[in-house]
């Protein structure tokens, strides 16, 4: 072995295989202990061919992501692979499990590429914020032709052997014996002796773009359209686009280039910050490998309201099935009717395949017989936001459910421990707070409550990767993590009308900072009643959100809220109603409404997000700081590109934050006085994206 790297020969063909769990990452050891093999195989004579294989349960996943804060250290990725390419002996890849970004690069570098038929290939760099950095984007291109190659790096999607081979990408996909088969693969090359294929010297697939790149551009329009201010897809296109106009060396030479630079922008720093948190966020105290989950077979969703019929969908396109409880028969005609148009359009805009959503359908059963939750194994109530109905339906769920089943509620503000009370069985509590649309949004906060059995967890989980969800554990807490930031940054949304900011000033500064929209245009979006009822439920006040809902301005639904809407259309128009409205609530209350300038309505859009977070850090609500930033990328539009609430506040400097903060309090909020967490960390050095209760 040398650095997880150990040569074999089986005949004439050399085997390298990569150990490096868990996922063969090429960090630099195992860098120096392919460079090294192929040394030692170079100064054989008895080897005609080699494979490159891995062990374990993936082919190479990719560069070693946590070596990218460290300068490079050779030997460096793209002289490997282009080490692989020069070689005097045809090379194959045995691919299984996953080649990804640096892997995949290398299996390109090799001659040739043999997979397993369940092994999938895929450039996700550009999900992490960079472009492929050790050749693909040259040499994917002449494997697949651009425009594929095009859509492969941009959107960073993975596809199957069998589609891989299609594409041209594979020369062989097998069902078992993988080493075996590429080994007879590579000794029938040798013995064939055809000339080695390289792919860097390889322009067939190139000719007819080169000649008339229209189609190309189009589809490289379309894309960077798409690309909403993130950096890497534009490099993307870039880099493949490239192909077209230079030779191999020079497009690799700008390729290495656009690596550089994103591996040092704030961009990608930010979404590297983001894939590690969303691996940290699912180790949670207390439950380890050896807590066991419960068996899900079937689920309950009790309400067949927007959120039931989301939460319905999530589980069906997942490919369990759920039956959807409600004793309103409209209300379960008009989900019926909201699940089938949409996994309709889903299929008519090529997401799925008309048989996928066929298949989804059937999945989804409706009932308003609720003691149909006997059968269910998880049932998760999404009924209305009402302490007293949620206690009534859990009292019923104790019931007519089965033993052992678990009871979730989606509840988004309510006291968890209270409702379990309605039960006899505590421990089979937990929440599943959802987003809206919930077969759409990736976040699931799972709450666990004082007495969440750590198996019920555990389940709970697992179910949500089942669902491909972000599962973030929060503890209980008035709004848990999310909603309770929501709404420290909404009051400063009423501050900031009340002293002189128009609600259009006021998303501006949102989307401009990188959200797709403002908080008053959301709210206009998902009803300012929600917001109003949960403020009263809890003794709160939002005095314009009060007063517009008071007028019956609940937002889009009612053609009225912050803005005006004319009939039939979505688009916020500024009116002057609501202009009025807040110059009259500010006199009652002797404020001056004045200009407030861009930079300032940012800070404190983005502030009480941070210190709030300090805050509910401090409580033990969240386990940790990079925790906040998946719930905010992946529940609430904070942008991926600046890596989450905690993240930015780092970036900002934790010093600076606290002296902005302490400059708005100035003013005479006490919503912006530091949080004591903040001052400690900005103090000792230290991050809040790294902070760990
Ligand atoms: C690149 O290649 C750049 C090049 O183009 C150019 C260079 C010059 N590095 O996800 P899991 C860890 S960029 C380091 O839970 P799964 C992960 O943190 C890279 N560590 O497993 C976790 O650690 P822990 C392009 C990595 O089975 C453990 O492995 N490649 C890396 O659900 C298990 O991970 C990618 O972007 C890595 N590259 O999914 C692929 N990958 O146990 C990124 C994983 O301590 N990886 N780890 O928490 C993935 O998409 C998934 O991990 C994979 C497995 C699908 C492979």
């Amino acid at each position: 072995m040398s650095g997880n790297v150990s040569l074999e020969t089986r005949g004439r063909v050399a085997l390298i295989t990569v150990d490096n769990p868990p996922v063969n990452a090429l960090s630099h050891a195992v860098r120096a202990g392919i460079a090294a093999r192929l040394d030692e195989i170079a100064a054989r004579d008895d080897v005609d061919a080699v494979v490159l294989a891995c062990a374990g349960r993936t082919f190479i996943a990719g560069a070693d992501i946590r070596e990218f804060n460290a300068p490079p250290r050779e030997p460096h990725l793209p002289d490997l692979v282009d080490r692989l390419e020069s070689f005097k002996l045809p090379i194959v890849a045995a691919i299984h499990g996953t080649a990804l970004g640096g892997g995949l690069e290398i299996a390109l570098g090799c001659h040739y590429r043999v997979a397993l038929s369940s092994a999938r290939l895929g450039l996700p760099e550009v999900k992490l914020g960079l472009l492929p950095g050790a050749g693909g984007t040259q040499r994917l291109p002449r494997a697949v032709g651009p425009e594929t190659a095009l859509e492969m790096i941009v959107t960073g999607r993975m596809i199957a052997a069998k589609e891989a081979h299609g594409a041209g990408l594979l020369d062989a996909v097998v069902e078992d014996d993988l080493i075996a088969e590429a080994i007879g693969f590579a000794a029938a090359r040798a013995e064939r002796n055809a000339p080695i294929r390289r792919l860097s010297k390889m322009d067939e697939k190139l000719e007819a773009c080169r000649r008339d790149p229209s189609s190309f551009e189009g589809k490289a329009q379309k894309m960077l359209a798409r690309a909403k201010g993130l950096d890497a897809p534009v490099a993307c296109v870039e880099a493949v686009r490239n192909t077209l106009t230079m030779d191999f060396v020079q497009g690799q030479k700008r390729e290495r280039e656009l690596f550089a630079q994103l591996k040092q922008g704030e961009q990608s720093k930010a979404q590297r910050h983001l894939f590690f948190a969303e691996r940290k966020a699912q180790k949670v105290p207390g439950i380890d490998r050896q807590t066991g989950e419960r068996d899900i077979r079937k689920i309950a969703v009790l309400g067949a309201g927007t959120m039931g019929s989301g939460i319905a969908m999530a589980f069906a396109s997942a490919g369990l099935p759920v039956v959807l409880i409600d004793p309103d028969d409209k209300a379960r005609e008009r989900a019926r009717a909201t699940i089938e148009s949409n996994y309709q359009k889903s299929a008519e805009r090529g997401r799925i395949t008309p048989d996928m959503a066929e298949r989804a359908l059937t999945l989804v059963s409706m009932t308003g017989d609720f003691t149909q939750v006997a059968e269910a194994d998880l049932v998760i109530e999404a009924v209305f936001e009402d302490m007293a109905l949620k206690k009534k339906v859990f009292a019923d769920l104790d019931r007519h459910a089965k033993e052992g089943a678990i009871l979730a509620s989606n509840t988004s503000y309510l006291d968890l421990d209270e409702i379990a009370t309605a039960t006899s069985r505590p421990r089979d509590v937990v929440g599943m707070h959802f987003f809206s649309p919930a077969n759409v949004m990736r976040l699931l906060e799972v709450v666990r409550a004082t007495q969440t059995a750590p198996d019920v967890l555990a389940t709970v989980i697992g179910i949500g990767r089942k669902l491909g969800k972000v599962s973030v554990t929060v503890g209980l807490a008035y709004g848990f993590v999310g909603n309770r930031m929501l709404l420290a940054r909404n009051m400063e949304v009423e501050n900031l009308l009340l002293e002189g900011a128009r609600p259009q000033e006021i998303d501006a500064a949102a989307t401009e900072f990188g959200f797709a929209m403002g908080p008053c245009a959301v709210g206009d979006l998902s009803g300012l009643d929600i917001g109003w009822r949960a403020r009263k439920a809890a003794g709160l006040k939002g005095p314009v959100a009060d007063a517009l809902c008071e007028r019956g301005r609940f937002g889009q639904k009612t053609g009225q809220g912050y803005y005006r809407y004319e009939d039939g259309s979505r688009t916020p128009l500024p009116d002057p109603e609501t202009e009025a409205l807040i110059d009259e609530l500010a006199a009652e209350r002797g404020i001056t409404r004045r200009p407030i300038e861009r930079q300032a309505i940012t800070e404190r859009l983005i502030l009480p997000l941070i210190n709030e977070a300090a805050h509910i850090l401090t409580e033990g609500v969240a386990l940790r700081g990079s925790d906040i930033d998946l719930i905010w990328v992946n529940g609430y539009g904070f942008p991926r590109a600046k890596g989450g609430p905690a993240f930015h506040a780092d970036q900002l400097g934790l010093d600076h934050v606290v002296a902005r903060l302490e400059h708005h309090a100035g003013g005479g909020n006490e919503r912006t006085k530091p949080a004591p967490l903040l001052t400690e960390l900005a103090q000792s050095g230290k991050r809040l994206s790294e902070y760990e209760g």
